[in-house]
């Protein structure tokens, strides 16, 4: 059904408004079934070296666009996502193997994200501040960087990419944009898209192919000047690394070994809710999955009886089948390194309680699907309590009281999402006070950010900066500050304030 939204069987790039075919190409695999979806492109560095040239003429002209007037593309662009949101949450399924209603969810997040970033186009407030000086004005304002790049994960292919498009472009950049091989088909609607709602042509160039050679030529273009990502931390390490030697300014975001804490005085119903739901939802393959349960030793055995027996209702299979709640793991390679973390959990003394294999069974035959997994009696430093798995693995840590559970929630290298069940007012204000993520939930799952609120993390998640919400146009800008003396005469600060 979803195969003839298809248009096309081989995609292109998309480089100063045209679409230009490249002759190496490789396969995109539906995870669910093994079935190919399309053909993507594996450029060379010549495709982003032309889509960097004609970023740069492009932008010269967007930025002297009232502000206004580019947030007018965006509103269409929301428009038109709205009106193909079924369209593209089937190919979202189809391409990443979400099950279609956290894709529906996922192509809300971009829609929001449009209207949200096209209302910024009437703000991008900057400050009048007083001067030291009389007869002088001064203020800070802020301006586009220039041509920015962005390098976007599978994992959440279409509101990712919004999170950092769309602050670029209403800011008046333009975009050279990297789309993860796995989950192109995003990236191609989401351009026909901007085609469609009037961007004009070099504003935003699509470039498919491995990031070794695309995202690596990117990273070292002297022309971009800001490379955003989400990814894996050792390639955002090296990312950084690189931009680091040449100033170039970087925004990563690197993925969380994110906790739900549970309290003694817990409402247990609905910490089981929020458990299977940010744990097991989108088979644990987002950045902001729960992959710790942090458990008050009182509450921790009939915790465990509860989540045992939602994890047997989970139904798993292909996300377009709308009665399934957990679709297959990305591909062959991300399934091996969920299985390879159950050999370890067990070697490290964990009791596993749930899941731990691959299904095999024949229905699940061409796909890559993990069963729900529960590891309990885990201590805090075992590696499966530390290290990302990316999968549907849950490590049940248990504590003795709320201030073990904050030590151990930050005890980890990553900050990206936390939250705590209580009922407790005065554990509440200390929770979101001393839990150190750049996410906290009081009484939700760790998985649901809204698109207006700043996205991003503390410690090994990031280098300090936040997709979406206001705080992303900090990336995509600079700060001019501005001085205008209409005293008639040289006023020298610092010197004639005296
Ligand atoms: C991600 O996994 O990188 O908060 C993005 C959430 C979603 C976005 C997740 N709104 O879970």
């Amino acid at each position: 059904m979803a195969q003839s939204l298809l248009v096309t069987e081989k995609l292109n790039n998309f480089i100063d408004g045209e679409w230009v075919e490249e002759n190496d190409s490789a396969d995109v695999i539906n995870p669910a079934n093994g079935e190919t979806v399309v053909k993507v492109p594996l450029s060379d560095s010549g495709a982003v070296n032309r889509a960097v040239e004609a970023a740069k003429t492009a932008q010269k002209e967007w930025a002297l666009v009232p502000a206004p007037q580019r947030a007018d593309v965006l509103f269409n662009v929301g428009q038109l996502m709205k009106e193909r949101k079924e369209r593209l949450s089937q190919l979202l399924t189809m391409e990443n193997g979400k099950v279609l209603e956290e894709a529906r969810g996922e192509v809300q997040e971009g829609i929001d994200m449009a209207f949200y970033m096209a209302g910024e186009g009437r703000r991008l407030f900057g400050h009048t501040t007083p001067a030291e000086l009389p007869n002088k004005f001064s203020m800070s304002q802020r301006c586009p960087v220039g041509v920015v790049g962005i390098i976007t994960p599978w994992n959440f292919p279409i509101a990712i990419a919004t999170w950092k498009s769309f602050p670029a472009i209403v800011a008046g950049n333009a975009v050279i944009w990297k789309p993860a091989t796995e989950t192109p088909i995003m990236a191609y609607e989401l351009s026909k898209i901007f085609e469609e709602a009037g961007l004009p042509k070099g504003i935003l160039n699509v470039v498919y192919g491995k990031g070794s050679t695309v995202g690596d030529v990117m990273v070292h273009h002297d022309d971009i000047r800001v490379i955003s990502f989400t990814g894996s931390n050792d390639t955002g390490r090296n990312i950084a690394s690189e931009c680091g030697k040449q100033l170039k300014k970087v925004s990563l975001e690197m993925g969380g070994k994110n906790a739900v804490i549970v309290m003694d005085d817990a409402d247990l119903d609905l910490a089981v809710e929020g458990i299977i739901w940010s744990a097991y939802g989108t088979s644990g393959q987002r950045c902001t999955a729960a992959s710790r349960v942090i458990v008050h030793e009182d509450v921790k055995k009939r915790l465990e009886e509860r989540l045992l027996a939602e994890i047997e209702k989970l139904t798993i299979g292909d996300g377009l089948d709308e009665s399934n709640k957990v679709g297959p793991i990305i591909n062959k390679a991300a399934l091996d390194k969920i299985e390879k973390y159950m050999q370890i959990g067990k070697e490290e003394g964990a009791k596993l309680m749930a899941g731990g294999y691959v299904l095999d069974e024949d229905k699940y035959a061409n796909g890559h699907y993990f069963a729900p997994t529960l590891f309990t009696d885990c201590t805090a430093d075992m590696r499966i309590s530390q290290e990302e798995i990316f999968g549907p693995v849950v490590s049940l840590i248990p504590v003795k009281n709320f201030n073990e559970a904050i030590e151990v929630n930050n005890g980890v290298s990553y900050g990206l999402s936390s939250s705590i069940f209580t009922t407790d007012a005065n554990r509440v204000f200390k929770a979101q006070r001393d839990l150190d993520t750049g996410i906290v939930y009081v009484n939700a799952g760790t998985t649901g950010a809204e698109i207006h609120l700043p996205f991003g993390g503390t410690k090994g998640t990031g280098n300090g900066h936040r997709d979406s919400g206001v705080q992303a146009l900090d990336v995509f800008t600079e700060w001019k500050a501005v001085y205008i003396d209409y005293s008639g005469k040289l006023q020298r600060a610092q010197i004639d304030t005296e």
